[in-house]
């Protein structure tokens, strides 16, 4: 070590003392930054009333046709993969609700997924029926590229308290 003068010293103690919080402070920005966009994409996404379909995200639910794998992730990708395959092919991200007017929350789709030879990019239609547990209970491809799933959850049966009462007489 050469023999600096003190102040020299000094400063460059300094300066790496500031550098050494300045990577703290930087590190908690950008865990918060993480966690407004987190906040974000929850407040811009539609969860239904009361958030139930919010218990779903980030879940991922399989099915097996002959040699796929199929994985139905509703508020991600979905994905095909051959069985015993490294990686798969997407069948799309969801894009939207798609249960029309009357009945919204019955229906979700995909789209952009892997572009499929000589044909579109794979999409998947998803139909959302009542059921005991959570699970993918059907798989088809009924167009080239265009998979239809059939999906059961009990957030799509009817909750008894909020059935219309008719008024007795
Ligand atoms: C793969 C799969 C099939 C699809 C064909 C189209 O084999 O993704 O589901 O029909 O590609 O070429």
């Amino acid at each position: 070590m050469p023999d600096y003068p003190p102040e020299v010293n000094e400063a460059s103690e300094k300066a790496r003392e500031a550098r050494r919080l300045f990577d703290e402070v930087n590190e908690k920005v950008q865990d918060l930054d993480a966690k407004i966009r987190e906040a974000e994409d929850f407040a811009n996404s539609d969860y239904g009333e009361d958030y139930a379909w919010a218990a779903l995200k980030d879940k991922c639910f399989d099915r097996n046709v002959q040699q796929y794998t199929y994985q139905f992730c509703p508020f991600g990708q979905n994905t095909q993969k051959d069985v015993g395959a490294y990686g798969g092919t997407s069948l799309g991200n969801f894009k939207n609700w798609s249960g029309g007017e009357t009945n919204k929350y019955s229906k979700m789709h995909f789209g952009d997924g892997q572009q499929c030879w000589n044909g579109p990019k794979r999409s998947t239609d998803i139909s959302i029926e009542c059921g005991e547990e959570n699970e993918l209970v059907e798989v088809t491809e009924p167009a080239k590229c265009e998979y239809l799933f059939t999906f059961r959850t009990p957030l799509a049966c009817t909750d008894p308290d909020k059935e219309v009462v008719h008024d007795e007489f």
